[in-house]
């Protein structure tokens, strides 16, 4: 049922939380029976070694759970500057954003920058203002930044109680109740402490007149101090939350599954389904004009290639959001970006570092299939009867390069066969042969992602790399005017021969190339005019 799906990709600078917190969520839905740790390398969305070995994630990991009656595809993103490429692009294959902010770090650059993205892509969002178990944590400090750094306003559902290490529960405002945890992160109902009253009170009535203002018929019957019920209020938040009106804030502790029942909860409830974002902005390929696609099951068959993951024995597996109309488990599709037939003959739906195998799937899904020949991140597959485009923001060009060399030699032309493989999945990595110092350049967002794209390459195709900071070719060009003159003399034997050569150099506007200019005149008044810049 496609309004029981949903697809939340979590969002924030590094080390927010967001692996700790989909591991949480994949505990909570009882996906995973034994909660990993970014620290000891467990987690099931940093399974990469180079993720591994960096504590941190430099590639977005995907995972499935199914928590009262509804299923959610999770993506989890890199917070890294270096790998942001991939959380931008796998960020279009989502309907909703979970922000996590660390209570005590407050938001970070990497944060607005993917809280901006989600705003180019009218994609509603939730904050899940994390690690309120840490010295120092502040909510309504961390709640007063984030009114500062976004434009939408942020609107707090919830309160925590007690904080750092006393931090154990959580007021829901909607239902003014209070839940403690215990250390297995079970959640029991609880009076509101007594010193939380006042503050409770105050928030649950600024929450109401938040959510109310953007409703006109709440707003009235508000203002008229009629008392208005749960029901009401939970279906103006989710209707201004899709509208983005305001941004919906939560709380909680990943590592200690503080709260995250609550936001899965929160998810299947507010958070938009599919069919909250249809119809889909297209274009139709072969006019040019602007189409929409619903998603409807029985529309055919459209999705987006979000993230592409190379592999040297499995091979290439694209993974896609299926917009619009049905793939059964094996069949075939038109690549629209590319203009070819593309056959495929499992379905398979990503479950961390494994997949698993479907035989159907309809609008909204997230699903990937191997081995497609042509098929790249950011293409559109289509019916070849129907043909559409889906926009697709491409990542910004790379902002460094270094030059590559082989280890051991012979390796120069596997350099290149394997690279190729490696910036299939990595679409912000550019390979190039500069032609005047020969050599060939890998350039990236940063020294972190050349180098891990280089680990890579020795892990996945034992090709060792040398990387160097590549050589700047040395130009020189001429300032001023000069004239210079050559003779020629030869007196040996018979007639004597005499020649005077005149020729003049003189710059350009810069820019302008070269420029020879023949000014023999008559075959014997020589000059010769070389003009460069
Ligand atoms: N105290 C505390 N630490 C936490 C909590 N959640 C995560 N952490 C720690 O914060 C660090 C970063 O957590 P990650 O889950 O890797 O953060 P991330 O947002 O995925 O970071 P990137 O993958 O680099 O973008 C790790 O050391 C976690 O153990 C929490 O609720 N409380
Ligand atoms: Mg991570």
């Amino acid at each position: 049922m496609i309004d029981q799906l949903r697809n939340v990709v979590l969002i924030a600078h590094s080390g927010a939380g967001k692996t700790s917190l989909a591991e949480a969520v994949l505990l909570q839905a009882g996906v995973i029976n034994r909660r990993g740790h970014v620290e000891d390398g467990n987690t099931v969305m940093d399974f990469e070694p180079e993720e591994i070995k960096r504590q941190s994630s430099i590639s977005t990991g995907l995972h499935q759970y199914v928590w009262n009656k509804h299923v959610t595809n999770i993506i989890d993103t890199p917070g890294d500057q270096n790998f942001f490429a991939d959380t931008k692009s796998c960020m279009q294959g989502a309907d909703s954003a979970v922000v996590v902010i660390d209570v005590v770090d407050g938001v970070k650059v990497q944060t607005e920058q993917a809280w901006d993205f989600a705003e180019d892509l009218k994609m509603p969002c939730a904050i899940f203002i994390n690690k309120l178990d840490r010295e120092r944590a502040d909510f309504f400090r961390t709640f007063k930044d984030a009114t500062k750094c976004f434009e939408t306003k942020p609107i707090a559902l919830q309160l925590p109680i007690g904080s750092e290490e006393d931090f154990k529960g959580i007021v829901d405002l909607i239902s003014n109740t209070a839940y403690i945890y215990n250390a297995e992160g079970e959640r029991k109902e609880t009076d509101i402490p007594v010193d939380m009253k006042e503050s409770v009170e105050k928030e649950r009535e600024t929450l109401i007149e938040n959510i109310a203002e953007t409703d006109d018929e709440l707003l009235e019957r508000y203002l008229e101090g009629e008392s208005i019920s749960e029901e009401d209020i939970r279906a103006a938040l989710r209707k201004g939350t899709l509208s983005r009106s305001f941004v919906p804030v939560l709380c909680g502790s990943a590592i200690n599954s503080i709260g995250v029942d609550l936001l899965m909860n929160f998810i299947n409830e507010t958070l938009p389904s599919p069919i909250d974002r249809s119809p889909w902005k297209a274009v139709d390929p072969d006019s040019g004009e602007e189409i929409e696609r619903a998603s409807d099951p029985d529309a055919p068959f459209s999705a987006l290639v979000f993230k592409t993951v190379t592999d040297p024995y499995s091979g290439r597996l694209s993974i896609f959001k299926i917009v619009s109309g049905k793939l059964k488990g094996d069949g075939n599709f038109y690549n629209v970006s590319k203009g070819s037939k593309e056959r495929f003959s499992q379905l398979l739906i990503v479950a961390g570092k494994e997949q698993k195998a479907i035989s159907e799937a309809g609008p909204g899904s997230i699903v990937a299939v191997a081995k497609l020949k042509d098929t790249a991140t950011g293409d559109t597959l289509c019916s070849e009867e129907s043909k559409i485009k889906f926009n697709y923001t491409e990542p910004l060009p790379p902002l460094i390069s270094f030059a590559i060399q082989p280890k051991s030699t012979g390796d120069e032309d596997k350099i290149f066969a394997s690279l190729s493989k490696i910036l299939e999945e990595d679409i912000a990595l550019r390979l190039t042969r500069n032609a005047e110092t020969k050599e060939i350049l890998l350039s990236g967002m940063g020294q972190v992602h050349i180098a891990a794209a280089a680990e890579k390459l020795k892990r996945k195709f034992n090709v060792e790399v040398n990387l160097n900071p590549p050589k700047i070719p040395y130009k020189e060009t001429i300032k001023k005017e000069v004239r210079v003159q050559g003779k020629h003399k030869k007196q040996t034997g018979g007639h004597g021969q005499f020649g005077v050569c005149w020729i003049q150099l003189e710059p350009l506007p810069r820019g302008k190339g070269f420029e020879f200019v023949d000014a023999i005149v008559g075959g014997g008044d020589t000059q010769n005019v070389y003009s460069c810049c």
